[in-house]
């Protein structure tokens, strides 16, 4: 059977398909482009549901100003296909959004996968049933699909967090969320605008704002370290070098710590305390010329060490107050309760300089927090400020918000949300218990977004399509981690953060973003490496942990 022969028109807009499917994948960013052709590949007949009108996944909804990744671009590749690397050509080092989509689009020609992928779908329900062993999916566009296995390929920050502040509706102007941003240009020339939130997209959106608009008001409840990241254009001579080294530099990113070489060189294997001062202010000095994350890419134990993290948040914060012209926003612009590197760092092309022109000013929702929004802005228990334009840079129900607005319905008709009522448990990250046949790529419990995040989802693709083959040649259609395997997995990750300061700062990471929502630190911390390799025992000892059967 092929894909055109699949479904059946019941209905406009609704349709059914007649057989079961091997997979249904859910999400066309990275992991689920990348899925498809694994899939397709393996001989496994497959549909992937896309909720956008577009390919890209978390690069399609955070098109707002000066969206751009801050991983090196030949590092933030697919790096399964030689031919995809050695075409594609990346102009910058931090590519923009605009060119990532366009990455995307070559992708997807190239190995002939739009046909595979249904956009504007949106999966809203997926129940298991046990008699047929086969989940039932279903979409907001009326479709309705049986499959025997289902791979959530949604991403971590896929989401929008809109915070419930009072009066919302109420706003007379413009309103928009960074990651929801709109495919229309918006345009912010002679106009009032707010930005609320400052984290990577707030940081990012308010450098570019400030050029165009002809108010900025940053509203900040907490403030983040923010590196500087010139953008230097490509050159030849690196991308060549980067080619004709191919093969090395995937080996080490795959082993590496934090899934890129260049990050894997600048570890230093050593305490920070080992170093004299003049030793320490030289190489954070030369880390912070080099840009990028190299200053916390540095001495092994800037995330264990209190005393060792402490000068590298102080030194940032010099540097906060060197660029900063106005002695009090630098003070408010400066982190003070987190170490630095335990909430995701910021990319800064000009972040703090903004705050030097005059149209720009930063109120600090510590000393003066968000009342309501009115018809003409904001009002906060100190002024009211008039906007036409307000933009939410308020960040994701990260890891787990996606998946559980989702009705998933596993064994015995128990829910996602039931099984993740205290936090999320996974085994591997891969699989949870209850759920049989439901894999997540980069699931919480696994490294995902603490690298380079498309080096764990080729991972994880590569890991799923794997056991499809291992079930599929040893005549098994069923599998499901045993829940001592899982509870010992989800002990291993907690144990992972706790020998670490990760846990002390509200981290999107913790969950602490959202109102309510259960404080786990949700990743894995051991590192890109060590994790593929704990995967790859646990294949070699036969899926150690997982049952398999056939129904
Ligand atoms: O989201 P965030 P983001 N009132 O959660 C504030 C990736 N990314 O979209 O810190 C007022 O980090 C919130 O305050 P607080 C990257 O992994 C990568 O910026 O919770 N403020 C915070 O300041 C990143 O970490 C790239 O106190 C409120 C901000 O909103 C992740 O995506 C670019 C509020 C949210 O920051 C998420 O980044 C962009 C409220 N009610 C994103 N609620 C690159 O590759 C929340 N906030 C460069």
């Amino acid at each position: 059977m092929n894909q055109t022969d699949l479904h059946q028109s019941a209905a406009p807009g609704f349709r059914t398909w007649s057989e079961p499917l091997d997979v249904v994948v859910v999400g066309a960013g990275f992991a689920g482009i990348y899925m498809q052709y694994a899939l397709r590949e393996a001989g496994f007949q497959s549909v992937v549901f896309e909720a956008g009108s577009d390919v890209g996944g978390t690069w399609y909804w955070n098109r707002y100003p000066g969206a751009r990744c801050d991983v090196d671009s030949l590092d933030y590749s697919y790096k399964f296909s030689e031919e995809i690397q050695r075409e594609w050509r990346w102009s910058e080092r931090y590519a923009a959004q605009d060119e990532i989509l366009r990455y995307f689009h070559f992708v997807v020609d190239r190995l002939d996968l739009r046909r595979d992928i249904q956009l504007n779908t949106r999966v809203t329900a997926s129940h298991y049933d046990e008699a047929s062993n086969l989940w039932t999916v279903r979409t907001d566009t009326g479709d309705v699909v049986r499959a025997r296995f289902v791979v959530m390929a949604t991403g971590n920050l896929s989401t929008a967090n809109v915070p419930a502040i009072p009066g919302r509706e109420r706003f007379g102007g413009e309103q928009y969320h960074t990651g929801n941003w709109p495919k229309e240009p918006v345009s912010f020339e002679g106009k009032r605008v707010a930005v609320i939130g400052t984290g990577s997209s707030g940081v990012q959106a308010v450098t570019e704002i400030s050029r165009r608009a002809a108010q900025l008001t940053v509203f900040q409840r907490t403030a983040n370290f923010c590196l500087p990241a010139d953008v230097p254009t490509l050159r030849d001579k690196e991308r060549q070098n980067y080619l004709d080294n191919l093969e090395q530099m995937r080996e080490i990113a795959r082993h590496s710590q934090y899934g890129t070489p260049y990050s894997q060189a600048l570890l230093l294997h050593r305490p920070a305390l080992e170093d004299d001062v003049e030793t320490r202010n030289r190489i954070m000095q030369e880390r912070w010329d080099m840009g990028g994350a190299a200053l916390v890419r540095s001495w092994n134990d800037l995330l264990t060490n209190e005393e060792a993290n402490r000068p590298v948040a102080e030194f940032v914060r010099a540097k906060i107050r060197e660029i900063v012209k106005d002695p009090a926003t630098a003070a408010a612009l400066s982190p003070t309760d987190h170490p630095i590197g335990t909430k995701r760092l910021c990319l800064d092309t000009g972040y703090y300089e903004a705050f030097n022109k005059p149209h720009v000013s930063l109120v600090d929702l510590k000393s003066e927090p968000i009342e309501e929004i009115v018809e003409t802005g904001v009002r906060t228990s100190k002024a009211t400020y008039a906007f036409d334009v307000l933009v939410f840079a308020t960040g994701f129900d990260a890891m787990t918000g996606t998946l559980l607005r989702i009705d998933f319905q596993g064994r015995q008709g128990l829910r996602l949300t039931e099984a993740w009522a205290a936090g999320p448990r996974t085994y591997l990250g891969v699989m949870t218990n209850g759920f049989p046949n439901l894999f997540l790529v980069t699931g919480p419990g696994s490294p995902s977004i603490t690298g380079c995040v498309v080096v764990s989802i080729e991972q994880h693709v590569e890991w799923i399509t794997d056991c499809l083959i291992h079930l599929r040649n040893n005549r098994l259609n069923r599998i499901e981690p045993a829940l001592d395997a899982q509870d010992a997995w989800v002990d291993h990750v907690n144990a992972l953060a706790a020998s670490t300061l990760l846990p002390k700062a509200n981290s999107w990471y913790m969950g602490a973003n959202i109102p309510g929502k259960p404080r786990v630190f949700m990743p894995y911390i051991g590192g890109i490496g060590t994790y593929r390799r704990e995967c790859n025992e646990i294949v070699e000892a036969g899926y150690k942990g997982f049952n398999m059967s056939a129904v």
